[in-house]
């Protein structure tokens, strides 16, 4: 059994029938003999054939996986990177992985070198799957670059792997692996704030509670059709309640590859979607097309909104506009997520990021000391529950967790009475770019190899379609243009939406009281000098 958790918690969880024997190894042929002939996935895969399965098919289908994952070495506790666009074989390939034992490491589709060799390096990873060519850009070339590096078996969903194996579902199925329940499942990414991104380590116990919770929350049943249009491996349209939400309760999941508006809501009509995710940006992108886009979106219900704030005014529209209710959702991949639920009073709806799934869900709003702050006071957030890590892989940082395991989330938060939550803003030295989470130390350190960069700083600029933009404020002794700089990077590996979206060059830093870079007032002095370059 895992160490996950501490014992009497652990105890207590499974008392309260929040963890139960459940596993991922399991989830699909128990789905299927559950739902059996009824449509779980709906989408294109690795050739863009348009792919319908039923439960049984798509089991089926992990299930022959699993026996080319087996045949090419992979068994139970191997790390294993899974790196997907939203097409069919990203499910049947995770499937298959969970159905070994293995465990899925879960990268983005945006991660390049720098990014995959990281989590090889850290996961110890034996395997990577991943597709072709997607996006324009060729993943088996990347991964010739990582295993120059780290000896992984790569796996490739595509006709030519190349020098690599195909990944196609192989003759025989393979029957189901018997994992322990509290053992560690899968790895998902945190956002980070220092060096790289750490690994989350998720048991099947705590996540399959967060799982069916969700699922139950946002009322799902057999009658869901999700469409799933965020980069699929993400918390958020994985399991809040997303695709293992939707294939617990036995609806459909249509993955989109492609959040544009033409794109979705040519899908929400023909699929007859019920409710999909966004990040802000992405909804009020929707939000601006729906008057110019012709297409009957009636058979949407729910949207649901998360990943960053999303502004009151444009939650205000979603009714009307959309014609469908909104729901906000604040969660974090190392556990805690907050719902507003169908019944809230609209207002709390509009204007709060919903409260926790679990009465065991513990959240402690504190003050800069670690004193509780007055009730409806901002403060920062620390929980600690039944499906929230206790710390991330290579153990616990007094950083992120404090003496009683409470996980710091970083974020400021106010607690209303109803217990829903509201965030004000953040703490960790990280940019929420839409969404997309960007650790400021992380693209620092890969600024500093430049030979004439001297030091630099990443901070948040305010932006009104992604909420946040990227700049780095870079101290270099003869300065390099921001062009070269964005090359320099891109050639070290990094992904693209890390890569800053404005460059500022100063001569020397704000500094605090003790020496170090002061990012607030860099922030200040910035945001004065984009507010000049407005009115100009
Ligand atoms: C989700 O997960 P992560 O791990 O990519 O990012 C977590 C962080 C939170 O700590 C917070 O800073 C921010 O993203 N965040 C929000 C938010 N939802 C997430 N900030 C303001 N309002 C919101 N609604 O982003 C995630 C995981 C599961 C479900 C939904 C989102």
């Amino acid at each position: 059994m895992g160490d996950y958790y501490p014992a009497d918690f652990a105890a207590r969880y499974r008392a309260a029938g929040y963890w139960t024997d459940e596993t991922f190894a399991r989830f699909l042929p128990d789905a299927a003999a559950r739902f059996g002939d009824a449509e779980a996935l709906v989408g294109t895969d690795h050739a863009g054939e348009r792919v319908r399965l039923s439960y049984r098919d798509l089991d089926a289908a992990a299930a022959r996986t699993a026996t080319t994952l087996r045949e090419a070495g992979i068994v139970a506790g191997d790390r294993v990177i899974v790196q997907f666009p939203n097409i069919t074989d990203y499910v049947t390939a995770l499937f298959g992985v969970f159905r070994l034992g293995a465990v899925p490491v879960f990268a983005l589709p945006a991660h390049r070198r720098s990014e995959i060799s990281h989590f090889a390096e850290v996961s110890g990873a034996k395997a990577y799957l991943t597709v072709g060519v997607h996006a324009r850009f060729d993943h088996r070339q990347l991964a010739r670059e990582v295993v120059r590096q780290h000896p992984l078996t790569v796996l490739v969903a595509d006709p030519d792997p190349q020098e690599f194996t195909a990944l196609a579902p192989g003759r025989e199925p393979t029957g189901p692996a018997d994992p322990d329940p509290e053992d560690l499942a899968f790895l998902q990414l945190s956002g980070g704030t220092t060096g790289m991104s750490k690994l989350i380590p998720r048991t099947h116990a705590d996540y399959l509670y967060s799982v069916r919770e969700s699922a139950a929350i946002c009322g799902l049943g057999p009658d869901t059709r999700m469409l799933v249009v965020l980069p699929a491996a993400h918390n958020f349209p994985m399991s809040s309640p997303g695709i293992l939400g939707v294939l617990h309760a036995g609806g459909t999941v249509v993955l989109g590859p492609d959040p544009s508006p033409s794109a979705a809501f040519a899908l929400i009509e023909s699929e007859q979607i019920t409710a999909t995710a966004l990040v802000p940006p992405l909804a009020m992108l929707w939000l601006r097309s729906r008057p110019l886009i012709d297409a009957d979106l009636s058979s949407l219900q729910v949207l649901q909104v998360g990943g960053a704030k999303f502004p009151e005014e444009a939650a205000r529209r979603v009714r009307d506009e959309l014609g469908c209710s909104l729901q906000q959702v604040f969660g974090m991949a190392e556990g805690l997520v907050n719902y507003t639920r169908a019944d809230d009073p609209e207002e709390l709806v509009l204007t709060s990021q919903g409260r926790p799934i679990s009465p065991d869900d513990e959240v402690r709003v504190v003050d800069d000391g670690g004193a509780p702050v007055p009730e409806g006071e901002p403060g920062h957030l620390l929980t600690r529950g039944p499906y929230t890590i206790r710390g991330y892989l290579g153990g616990v940082d007094a950083e992120s967790f404090d003496t009683e395991g409470f996980y710091r989330t970083g974020d400021i938060v106010r607690r209303l009475p109803t217990g829903h939550l509201v965030v004000e803003g953040r703490a960790k030295d990280q940019i929420n770019r839409g969404g997309e989470k960007i650790a400021a130390e992380e693209v620092e350190n890969h600024l500093v190899a430049h030979p004439d960069v001297v030091d630099a700083a990443l901070i948040a600029v305010p932006d009104s379609l992604l909420g946040e933009r990227s700049c780095a404020v870079v101290l270099a002794t003869d300065p390099p243009t921001a062009a070269g700089l964005r090359e320099f990077l891109t050639a070290r590996g990094v992904a693209a939406y890390k890569v800053p979206d404005r460059f500022e060059f100063v001569a020397e830093y704000p500094t605090t009281g003790v020496g170090k870079i002061s990012r607030r007032e860099l922030r200040r002095r910035l945001g004065d000098a984009l507010a000049i370059a407005d009115e100009s």
